[in-house]
């Protein structure tokens, strides 16, 4: 009999409180196993929780009809799930970790929601594990000693969104803006500037980069990607 992990427990008791009835219980198969392998129709699977006969398995879900929790909307390798913003509701929009969730996700990097509190990079660094929620900004800095070419690149993503990069010199003055047409999906947006030489006696020079959620109505989960070779 396979064993029956803490999510079919809560799903158990949930629908015993629900119900006020207990539900069927478990029956044994041919083979003696409680909705097991070798289904052939979903009406022999009667194990709580999985509750469709997929390739001979029973399984959570066939499609995304059998998933109807908000925060599991979506029938992902028949387990319910999500994994994209588009597939959660208006209550819990965000897709996080698998499951949709009412706020948005707070990276490793927080708080750098400002200049003064950028995240520092190295001019290698690639970074994809960052989250950029509505109403907020991300604030990365990195720093260079000669002149450079440097891309600043986010991925795209079957996301329901946009990003938007700004780059500052370190005085904040404009330097640069990421551009492309802002459709869903979102395409990769990217910043290719030649910076300055710093100048002799000045030290190394800091730039800024910030992130900004253009559209879409849950946070964007993005990477962050610095490319940087010396101008010769
Ligand atoms: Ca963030």
């Amino acid at each position: 009999m396979r064993s029956i992990g803490a999510k079919t427990i809560i799903v158990f008791t949930a629908m015993v409180m629900a119900c006020a009835e207990p539900p069927e219980p478990p029956r044994d198969d041919d083979d003696g196993t409680s909705g097991g392998g070798g289904c052939v129709e979903d009406e022999e699977c009667q194990q709580v929780g999985y509750p469709k006969c997929v390739m001979g398995e029973c399984v959570e879900c066939a499609s995304n009809s059998d998933c109807s929790s908000p925060t599991s909307p979506a029938c992902i390798d028949n387990s319910c799930g999500c994994n994209n913003n588009n597939q959660c509701g208006e209550d819990q929009p965000y897709c996080t970790n698998g499951q949709c969730a009412k706020t948005c996700v707070q990276d490793d990097y927080e708080p750098n929601d400002s200049s003064m509190a950028a995240t520092s990079l190295s001019l290698t660094d690639d970074l994809d594990d960052l989250w950029i929620c509505p109403e907020e900004y991300d604030w990365f800095k990195f720093t260079i000693s000669t002149a450079m070419f440097v891309s600043i690149i986010t991925n795209s993503d079957a996301y329901d969104g946009n990003i938007r990069l700004n780059l500052y010199d370190g005085s904040l003055n404009p330097v640069d803006v990421s551009f492309g047409p802002t459709f869903t999906p979102r395409t990769v947006r990217a910043i290719h500037v030649q910076l300055p030489n710093p100048g002799f006696g000045t030290g190394p020079a800091t730039y800024y980069v910030r992130v900004q959620m253009l559209e879409g109505t849950g946070g964007l989960p993005y990477r962050l990607a610095l490319l940087t070779f010396a101008k010769g």
